[in-house]
């Protein structure tokens, strides 16, 4: 039997034949679509927007857009909905009601992946550090899949030949999942995000441990300590702890890592690894946090010292997360627009000179204390251009913090921005927010952003 079959054998996962509906048609639903139609299931596939093309290779899929109600479940063995389906839709109280199982598409995904799983969740940095760990994978020769929240939906994954499986995981994906079992599971920070979705904080953050629910011994769960709502956690893990922060831990034997000077070092039960940050790329606090993550996971997997460095000294960082746009006049221009809550905004600032920074932010709010910001804010930034949904909420949380603007649409915001900015400057997007009130996505509102910069360059 094959390592794929033996899995599907012990989790119990066979779809042929057995009527699934997929609900939400982004990039998770139409993968999913695809992938278990081409396993044998007679799919329903539905979404919200009217008018919704379905693709050619999907023809076989009962397509309906427009609808996303109970009224579909006639018929239906198992429910896969979308991430960004909240679980109090009607569709899912409905299917839970009735006894239909509603299951995650990580989960049903996981189930069909045979190789070693390692699952990167927290609020802030996960992007850089599933990115991180899954370059370290391949720069030692391993056949790697790395995507999941980070854009190439965990399903894609499934029943493919990898070495090992590298997954960005959100808080949305982890609220239908029952067996789903990471050998490496990584919560790297919990601070207020998505607070329009989970009761309160503390419902987002063990949304987020259940990333460690069905590990057991044997499997590694990797902790930020300087982060007490990461920490708490640990006693109520199976897997072996291994933890990260800025000073080693008093009289621990556990495997962890640190910094010292400027270096990583891992202490390890066979003694000590040191990882020098000299030719990093990647800056700031933050940064030093997604490394050691990183490396702990790698570590995990028995990837060699040397392979380790070879990728901290050679990653180029992501897209939308502190990107250098251009320098006018002495003025720097910094894309973070992937920074869509109030602790990213937090991290990235700490990263500037005080008083430099002219900070564009706001779009859609999405619940939670902006009011934290506010001492950094007054320290950072000395002009505040605001735009979108959000920003009369911003402008209140931050009111008198610094020299303030509002805009309702975003290239004004920028244009005010960069009419601000002085030589010396910084022009941040570091938006707090997500982008859903007038773009599709973070990444379209930073290539905005970088669109409207490039065009002032003389
Ligand atoms: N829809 C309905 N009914 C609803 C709600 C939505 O039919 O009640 C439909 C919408 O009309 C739309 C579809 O559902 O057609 C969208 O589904 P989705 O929001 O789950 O989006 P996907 O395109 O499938 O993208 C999702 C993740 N999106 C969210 O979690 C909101 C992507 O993360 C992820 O990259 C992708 O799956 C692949 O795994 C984005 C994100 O913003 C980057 N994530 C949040 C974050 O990082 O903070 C969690």
């Amino acid at each position: 039997m094959s390592a794929t079959a033996e899995r599907i054998a012990r989790d119990g996962f066979e779809v042929a034949g057995r009527r699934v509906l997929v609900v939400g048609l982004g990039r998770t639903g139409l993968a999913t679509a695809r992938w278990l139609s081409g396993i044998g299931a007679r799919v329903r596939a539905c979404d919200r927007r009217p008018a919704l093309e379905r693709p050619g290779d999907l023809a076989g899929v009962e397509w309906i857009a427009g609808d996303d109600g109970p009224r579909l479940l006639d018929g239906i063995d198992l429910v896969v909905p979308s991430p960004g389906i909240p679980a109090d839709a009607p569709v899912l109280a409905a299917a839970v009601a009735r006894g239909v199982p509603v299951l995650s598409e990580i989960e049903v995904a996981a189930r069909r992946i045979a190789a070693p799983i390692v699952a990167i969740t927290g609020t802030n940095g996960k992007s850089t550090t599933t990115s991180l760990v899954g370059a370290m994978l391949e720069c030692d020769g391993r056949r790697t899949f790395t995507g999941g929240n980070l854009g190439t939906p965990l399903v894609d994954a499934a029943d493919g030949t990898w070495d090992t499986v590298v997954a960005e995981i959100s808080s949305f994906q982890l609220e239908w999942v029952e067996r789903f079992r990471p050998r490496v599971a990584l919560l790297l920070n919990v601070t207020d995000d998505h607070l329009d979705r989970y009761r309160d904080f503390d419902h987002y953050a063990r949304t987020k441990a259940r990333i460690f629910a069905r590990q057991r011994p044997g499997d590694v769960a990797i902790l930020n300590r300087d982060d007490p709502a990461v920490l708490r956690f640990a006693p109520e893990i199976a897997a072996e702890v291994r933890t990260f922060g800025t000073v080693p831990p008093a009289g621990s034997r556990g495997v962890a890592a640190s910094i010292e000077g400027d270096a990583i070092v891992v202490d390890e039960p066979a003694g000590r690894l040191v990882f020098p940050l000299a030719r990093t790329r990647l800056a700031g606090r933050h940064n030093r946090e997604n490394l050691m993550a990183a490396i702990l996971a790698a570590r995990a997997l028995d990837v060699a010292p040397g392979v380790v460095q070879r990728t901290i000294d050679s990653f180029e960082g992501l897209r939308h997360r502190l990107e250098a746009v251009a320098e006018i006049a002495g003025v720097s221009f910094v894309d973070d627009s992937k920074g869509t809550n109030v602790g990213a905004l937090l991290k990235s600032l700490e990263g500037y000179r005080d008083g430099s920074v002219v900070l564009v932010a706001g779009g859609l709010s999405k619940g939670g204390d902006y009011g934290i910001a506010r001492e950094m804010l007054r320290r950072k930034v000395r002009f505040l251009s605001l735009y979108g949904a959000a920003r009369e909420e911003l402008r209140d949380a931050w009111d008198g913090a610094t020299a303030t603007a509002c805009h309702e649409i975003f290239a004004d915001a920028v244009a005010a921005a960069a009419r601000e900015a002085r030589s010396g400057d910084v022009v941040l997007l570091s938006p707090a927010c997500a982008s859903m009130d007038q773009f599709e996505n973070y990444a379209a509102r930073g290539d905005a952003f970088a669109a409207q910069v490039r065009a002032l360059q003389p």
